[in-house]
């Protein structure tokens, strides 16, 4: 396969101005026409030579200014059509077939469940016709869906709709026309028979906009919520941003098959059902936060992504990490920022971090790919998020949104590139940010490295800080970085201290931040009256690893005094590192200090509760891998367990009043305060379930009562993984007889066993691939076992006769031919195999060698297992 680079890039041969699809629905195939009104890009010289790319299609006709084109006056490839000898502009008229009852893919005009819906981002739509797929060929589109008269009563396509009619052959065209060019991997078609939720929106200037969310007719009861977080996402982008909707309609519409989360297509999202339905009963607190997010996400896009787009897909981050941290921000003002934050720096610090640090690394701006899909990542979202985070930061909140006005309005329309976002910044604000962007061109997750040192006499503090960037795949020798430092000086009483910093200029006061920029500096700080205890990298303010040598003792007075929230709750997971670690060494045990810690924040009545669950639970066993050389999964495991243990002997006198305390009388609501108090109670559960039959008890009743899903599955997961076996299985088959009608339910119970290290054994894993309920197409169960097995049972997994690592290299390679997508994603968890202990190393390496040995590898396979093997 060919490896594409940045530095090639070319400008299209030709734009599209115009163009008209007309898509005609039939049982066993569907016939496509493009009418695409061409123009000669001026400012090349081309010679009138014109390459178009299509996959998996049947060319019917080529017709240039309507007079059809004899087989040899155009070339047909393997994934092109090419036409010679062009002028300035033309109409060409192509007709092709293709086959969306046999796309399992899940890429371009496919079958989901009764319904047609399409996935054309990144190179989707090349498999509904021949076209320039790439994004910055923007092209006003007109789309007529034509298929038998009552078949499909619901027929959307971008923008607004223009003509619906019965034609005189009996057959129904509705036709759609979306004002606003675009790049076709926004394009969007739905045929079904859909029920809708309705809604409007006024706009801050005052129009009004149609709201739709398109459900199968089952589904109709559970789309509330999310018609709350759009209207709740449109009315905040509008203050926070500025940004209000353009189109007269918004439509979301769901379905079951879906490679992603949802897509951003121009006025018609189409959403992973389970991203978008929820009501009480079937959905928890966790997915319902999750829709709002993604809701939010994919309406911010209209503007960061659909109104300003990508030039190339080198560019993916500037809509995505510009959206994500745009998305984060919505979160945050909606829910507490604090645990916003601890989520999402949870999720960098083991996922992105690990794959900054193995085979597949790559820039936020990558400079290659061979499969484009296998780049919507970690590092491109979430590092992309953070790089824009820090710009926030060094800016301040007025400086990035006169920057960010400054983008939509001179980018309004056009495909540019992350260099255009940062001289937007740079030029709304007078500051050169020539070194900050290396953040883009430089993978690799820096280590930055602090030693402090107080001097009673001069009262002052010196604090010296370096910083490196490992190697990574093809980058070596890289620069330093401009890292924003946030951090706090505190005194003995747990105050922070008024801070004066020399040199001054690498202080910003309202920020509270430290700006580190060469290899090596040192500040110091002046008046000090007192040895203070340091606060650094607060709200985590850069997405690097912090190497400061910190006592326990330090830890926990951090724990318990810090100002910054996020800091608290990091000063207790490097804490409970600690103890994991002597764990590991067999020397553990918690001090009385300890011990009084952890129960006086179990009954803490000022801290927000859900803050509080996060205090006490332990980091997850991804994240004690990071600190880990080289990883043994099972040590960890044990290790965690026995500080789990000791954790809940220590709360236990006190969980069961804590537990009858955080009880609600109320009905459910999925709000904040709610939410927040059933993180807690659930997490006092678990506790309690591990330590005493009483928990087990109470987990028991409360699975039985429950009225809503996040309490039912807190205690289906204390039940199988803390219950007697009996408990177990009766927990999982009552759940099952209960839900199985509801195939998101049906997940998440599949999810409690491939996920539990105690029920998770090869052999049950292979059991529930075999289940009826499970389904090789449908992305979401392939995701809900195999995902969660490889990536949450860790023991269960790295079992040491290679037996997990086959199922899941067997799992890929059947993928292979289903859903390449789908196939490279679940290879993740295998391209760590440098970092774990010897003797599963090689067992692991051999199952990617056997993966790379197979025939007719698909591109997204072959490269991931490319890489991890070079
Ligand atoms: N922009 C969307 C990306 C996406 C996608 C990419 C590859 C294959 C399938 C996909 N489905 C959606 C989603 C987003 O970030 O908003
Ligand atoms: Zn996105």
């Amino acid at each position: 396969p060919n490896t594409k680079y940045l530095k090639d890039y070319t400008a299209p041969a030709y734009w599209i101005d115009h163009t008209e699809l007309t898509v005609e629905l039939f049982d066993d195939y569907t016939d496509v026409t493009a009418q695409l009104r061409i123009r000669r890009n001026d400012e090349l010289d081309a010679a009138g030579s014109l390459t178009l790319d299509g996959q998996e299609l049947e060319l019917l006709s080529v017709a240039l200014d309507g007079n059809t084109l004899s087989a040899e006056q155009y070339q047909v490839g393997d994934e092109s059509l090419t036409l010679s000898g062009l002028g300035d502009q033309h109409l060409l008229t192509i007709r092709n077939r293709i086959y969306p009852q046999n796309n399992t893919a899940l890429e371009g005009l496919y079958r989901s469940g009764g319904m047609y819906c399409t996935q054309c981002e990144a190179e989707g739509f090349r498999r509904i016709s021949y076209y320039l797929d790439r994004p910055d060929v923007m092209s006003e589109f007109t789309t007529h869906i034509i298929a038998a008269d009552g078949q499909w009563p619901v027929m959307l396509s971008n923008g607004n709709k223009i003509a619906d009619s019965v034609m005189e052959d009996g057959r129904r065209r509705v036709s759609w026309h979306d004002p606003f060019p675009k790049p076709c991997y926004l394009f969007a078609l739905v045929a079904g028979d859909l029920r809708v939720l309705e809604d409007t929106f006024t706009t801050m200037s005052g129009r009004e906009v149609a709201l739709q969310i398109f459900v199968e007719p089952q589904n109709i009861d559970k789309t509330e919520y999310a018609m709350d977080a759009l209207k709740r996402s449109m009315r905040w982008d509008e203050e926070v941003y500025g940004r209000e909707y353009d189109l007269d309609v918004f439509m979301i519409v769901a379905v079951d098959d879906f490679n992603m989360g949802a897509m951003e297509n121009k006025g018609l999202n189409i959403f992973n059902s389970s991203c978008v339905l929820a009501n009480p009963a079937t959905a928890t607190d966790s997915t319902y936060l999750r829709i709002e997010a993604i809701v939010a996400h994919e309406y911010f896009h209209n503007w960061s992504g659909n109104r300003v787009t990508c030039r190339d897909w080198f560019q993916l981050s500037l809509k995505e990490g510009f959206t994500v941290f745009r998305d984060a921000g919505f979160s945050a003002d909606m829910n507490s920022a604090t645990v916003k934050r601890v989520e999402d720096v949870q999720m960098l610090r083991t996922v992105q971090f690990a794959e900054d640090g193995g085979p597949m690394a790559h820039p936020v701006q990558p400079d290659s790919f061979i499969e484009i899909s296998n780049f919507y990542t970690v590092t491109i979202y979430e590092k992309g998020a953070e790089v824009v985070g820090m710009l926030h930061r060094l800016l301040g909140e007025e400086g990035f949104r006169k920057g960010s006005d400054l983008y939509f309005d001179r980018h309004d329309g056009q495909a540019v590139t992350i260099h255009e976002f940062v001289a937007a910044m740079e030029d709304a604000n007078g500051i050169d940010l020539s070194q900050f962007k290396l953040w883009y061109k430089q993978a690799g997750t820096p280590v930055v490295e602090a030693a402090s040192s107080y001097d009673a006499d001069a009262q002052t503090l010196t604090l010296t800080l370096r910083q490196h960037t490992p190697d990574t795949p093809g980058q070596t020798d890289k620069q330093p970085l401009w890292i924003p430092l946030a951090l706090g000086l505190l005194d003995a009483a747990g105050n922070d201290m008024p801070v004066q910093v020399e040199p001054a200029e690498a202080w910003t006061a309202s920020s509270q931040v430290l700006h580190l920029r060469e290899a090596e500096q040192t500040f110091v700080f002046h008046n000090v009256s007192e040895r203070p205890e340091l606060s650094l990298l607060r709200h985590f303010s850069a997405p690097v690893k912090l190497e400061y040598q910190q006592s326990p003792e330090q830890l926990l007075f951090l724990l318990q005094h810090d100002t910054d929230g996020f800091n608290r709750w990091d000063a207790g997971q490097k804490l409970m590192l600690h103890w994991i670690e002597q764990a590991r060494s067999g020397s553990f045990s918690l001090s009385d200090a300890e011990q009084t810690a952890l129960v006086s924040l179990l009954q803490d009545d000022q801290l927000d509760k859900s803050m509080l669950s996060y205090l006490l639970n332990l980091p997850s066993e991804s994240y004690v891998a990071e600190f880990s050389a080289p990883v043994d999964p099972a040590a960890i495991h044990h290790a965690r367990e026995t500080v789990r243990l000791a954790i809940a002997n220590t709360l236990l006198p006190h969980l069961a009043e804590r537990y009858q305390q955080l009880q609600s009388p109320v009905a459910y609501q999925p709000e904040p305060q709610q939410m927040a108090q059933r993180a807690l109670k659930n997490l006092v559960l678990s506790y309690w379930a591990l330590v005493s039959s009483d928990g087990v008890t109470a987990a028991q009743a409360q699975f039985e009562q429950a009225d809503n899903m996040t309490d039912q599955m807190a205690a289906l997961l204390s039940l199988v993984n803390y219950g007697s076996d009996e408990q177990a299985d009766a927990a999982l088959a009552s759940f099952y007889q209960q839900w199985q009608h509801d195939t998101l339910v049906v997940n998440q119970w599949l999810s409690v066993q491939a996920g539990s290290s105690r029920r998770a054994t090869v052999a049950s894993i292979e059991q529930l691939l075999q289940h009826e309920a499970f389904d090789w197409r449908n992305p979401n169960k392939v995701r809900s076992v195999l995902g969660v097995f490889a990536n949450q049972a860790l023991v269960s997994f790295h079992q040491s006769d290679a037996s997990g690592y086959a199922l899941l290299a067997d799992a890929i390679i059947k993928l292979n031919g289903i859903n390449p997508q789908m196939a490279s994603r679940l290879l993740t968890p295998l391209t760590r195999w440098k970092r774990l202990i010897p003797e599963l190393s090689a067992l692991m390496r051999a199952q990617l060698e056997r993966i790379q040995s197979q025939e007719d590898l698909s591109k997204d396979v072959y490269e991931v297992v490319s890489k991890s093997l070079s």
